[in-house]
């Protein structure tokens, strides 16, 4: 039993400027600020933690390349590649699409290397080589449709490295499952007519992007049916991510029976973070983990990829993350010393307006 690990220090280097979350401007009041939300501290500390609580040498540690331009334009297209390449020359660097994803000279190495991370990974959990993995890449991907990046993405990191998959391993039929925060709209619109690619987003109702993720975006053509979304309330806790897990995603994935599965895994959903109202503890990731897994060993010899997205809890995020990295090795390295405080927040149990939202996500999946 092993589970794969990428981390590079390139993806701590990405410069995300001295806005916090729009553009630092003095005029209107926005003070400049050392960390941008998204700063890729909070994504160093999880590897800190990774390798200080020893966790790290249950691990096999891969390491990552940078994906090429043919591989970007096969969920790209040619204008936005372009676009992020050239900016990337320039001595401001540029933004990836919306004007609050700032990157600075050198940010297309830095998320070639985010892509091709998630790649490596891929390649080394269909090959065998690795039972699972965890790619811990800077920037996130799940935002980025073919033609921009948006919310702090750049390019499509899962999607680029599922359509290698499908592609050049000639893996049938993949499922990602999104359970960041915020709407996975990326994939949802990359794989829309693709009924070999599952795309089912749990996140909290009309978070991010805007008018988004709606249970009623179902995909297209032949696609129909393939696209699930699961908006839920703010101040859902581990329980109801668990029932949502439970009633949603695993009979999602029996009826799928997908040859791969790949975690869109924002840590944004934990208790303590800046940008949702969710109450998830590292034990809500754990289990969300552990029940993935199981369902992967019944469909697809367990074969698993976590890529990380987002999470902005610098605090937080780590013990998260570290609690869906024991869960994939089959081990426990550190207990949760913020437990005590976020287990105790309340709000932890199933509510019934929250049932209400995830049993209507739940009726969809009849239908694949
Ligand atoms: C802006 C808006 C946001 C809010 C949250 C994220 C999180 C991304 C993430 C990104 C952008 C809106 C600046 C709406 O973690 N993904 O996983 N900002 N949103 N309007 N405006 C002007
Ligand atoms: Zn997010």
């Amino acid at each position: 039993m092993t589970t794969g690990y990428i981390w590079h220090e390139l993806y701590g280097w990405s410069d995300t400027g001295s806005g916090g979350l729009f553009p630092a401007d003095a005029g209107v009041g926005l003070q400049p600020i050392s960390h941008h939300v998204a700063h890729p501290d909070t994504k160093r500390r999880i590897h800190e933690l990774i390798v200080v609580s020893g966790l790290v040498d249950s691990l096999d540690r891969l390491t990552p390349r940078h994906a090429t331009e043919a591989e970007l334009l096969r969920v790209h297209t040619r204008e936005h590649v372009d676009r992020i390449r050239h900016e990337s020359t320039q001595a401001k660097g540029g933004d990836a699409g919306d004007g609050i994803s700032p990157f600075g000279k050198g940010g297309y190495e830095i998320a070639t290397l985010a892509a091709g991370g998630v790649i490596e990974m891929v390649d080394a959990v269909v090959s065998g080589k690795v039972d699972n993995g965890y790619a811990l890449v800077h920037p996130c991907g799940h935002h980025a449709p073919s033609n921009t990046g948006m919310g702090f993405c750049m390019f499509n990191n899962g999607a680029v490295a599922v359509a290698h998959a499908r592609e050049v391993m000639g893996v049938e039929k993949i499922a990602i499952i999104d359970w960041d925060v915020h709407h996975g709209n990326g994939a949802q619109a990359i794989f829309a007519s693709d009924p070999s690619v599952l795309t089912v987003s749990v996140h909290q109702d009309r978070c991010f992007p805007p008018n988004s993720g709606f249970l009623t975006e179902r995909g297209e053509g032949a696609g129909f049916g393939y696209n699930i979304n699961a908006p839920l309330p703010p101040g859902t806790g581990d329980d109801g991510y668990l029932y949502a897990i439970d009633t949603v995603v695993v009979p999602a994935l029996r009826a799928f029976a997908p040859d791969l599965i790949v975690i869109a895994s924002g840590m944004d959903p934990n208790a303590m973070d800046p940008l949702a109202r969710m109450l998830v503890t590292s034990r809500g990731f754990r289990a969300m983990t552990e029940r993935v897994l199981a369902v992967a060993n019944e469909v697809c010899e367990g074969k698993v990829v976590v890529v990380q997205e987002g999470g902005y809890s610098p605090l937080y995020v780590p013990f998260c993350a570290l609690a869906c990295v024991e869960a994939l090795a089959g081990v426990e390295s550190r207990e949760d010393p913020y437990y005590v405080v976020v287990g105790g927040f309340g709000g932890k149990e199933l509510q019934p307006h929250q049932k209400e939202a995830i049993d209507a996500a739940a009726a969809l999946v009849a239908e694949i």
